[in-house]
């Protein structure tokens, strides 16, 4: 069968470490959030493709759920002796050299794809892995900072000020330029199921959904569209969803995320939605089905994977 999945970094990675183990033989396809990137020190960084790389790897750590496992710092230490700002964002040395391969590449003309192809080609994360685009599409937020309403890039209010600062909007700086990928875009037409990750619905999925073409080709194709939901009770299982759901007015529960997300049969992407066992969701036009959706293990997700596939089946 193939699978689509859209997905953001940490929660996305292990989501898609479970498909992988619910659908060995199938042919899935990872279109992985690229607003989170970010040029820093000179590096293009692409927080949740590696993300993804490395926990399909094996390669991360599980702890911080980004990165490397057996990170060192020592250059981020220079970094810091020579006041070579900023230094509120931790790159590891082993990290620096996927960023410095991915750099090279890129300023040699070779497309944010080709780039995470060849990265993948080391990493073998038994999933293809695409961006959503090629062109760059940074999620910014708009706060209010030394008494002035500005735009912070994304990778600023998360880490730097913890997202801690009011958020007063997201913009998708580039968007207008931008389209979808066409390793996307292919993998949405050929597409038998696609599945919307549990990742952050504003930052994550919000932001693949805003590139031109997305959108549409969820509404073009044949394939259902199940999501599941990143919000278990009023609170994200991991991530800040619930400093990001109030700014858009969406209720912070399954229910509202799913409403937000809308039924496709009436301009949204859902056909159906998975709630943790302990909620329950009206959406209208979608169905709802209610399992365990903690993803404490690749077996657990899994688990909701293919239930996630059989209600596909339902709607198809
Ligand atoms: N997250 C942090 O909370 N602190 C960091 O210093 C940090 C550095 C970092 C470096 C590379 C990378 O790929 C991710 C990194 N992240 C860090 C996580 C990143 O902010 C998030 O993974 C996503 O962008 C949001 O999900």
């Amino acid at each position: 069968m193939r699978i689509a999945v859209l997905a953001g970094g940490i929660g996305g990675a292990r989501f898609l470490r479970g498909v992988r183990a619910a659908c060995p033989g199938d042919d899935i396809t990872g279109i992985v959030n690229t607003g989170d990137d970010v040029t820093l020190h000179g590096l293009r960084i692409c927080p949740d493709l590696d993300s993804v790389m490395y926990t399909l790897a094996g390669a991360h750590d599980a702890e911080r759920g980004w990165g490397r496992q057996d990170e060192s710092w020592r250059i981020m230490d220079e970094f810091k002796q020579y006041g070579a700002e900023p230094s509120w964002f931790a790159l590891g040395d082993l990290d620096i050299a996927t960023h410095l391969v991915r750099t090279r590449m890129l300023d040699a003309g070779y497309s944010l794809s080709d780039v995470t192809a060849a990265l993948c080609q080391r990493w073998q994360p038994g999933i293809p892995l695409v961006p959503m685009s090629d062109e760059r599409c940074e999620t910014h937020v708009i706060v209010d900072l030394e008494g002035q309403r500005r735009a912070v890039h994304f990778q600023e209010w998360w880490v730097r000020y913890r997202a801690g600062l009011t958020a007063h909007g997201f913009v998708q700086v580039g968007v207008d330029d931008a389209k979808a990928s066409a390793g996307a875009l292919a993998a949405l037409s050929s597409a038998e199921v696609v599945l919307v990750a549990p990742s952050n619905p504003v930052v994550s999925i919000g932001t693949i959904l805003g590139v031109p073409g997305i959108r549409e080709a969820l509404a073009a194709g044949r394939a259902p569209v199940v999501g599941l939901s990143p919000i278990i009770g009023n609170a994200p299982v991991r991530g800040m969803a619930d400093a990001c759901l109030p700014v858009l007015g969406v209720e912070v529960s399954a229910e509202g995320v799913g409403r937000h997300y809308g039924a496709r049969s009436s301009g949204g992407i859902l056909d159906g939605w998975l709630v943790h066992d302990t909620d329950t969701a009206t959406v209208p036009g979608v169905r709802v089905r209610a399992v365990p959706l903690l993803m404490t293990d690749d077996d657990a997700t899994a688990a909701m994977v293919r239930t996630a596939l059989e209600l596909a089946d339902a709607r198809a």
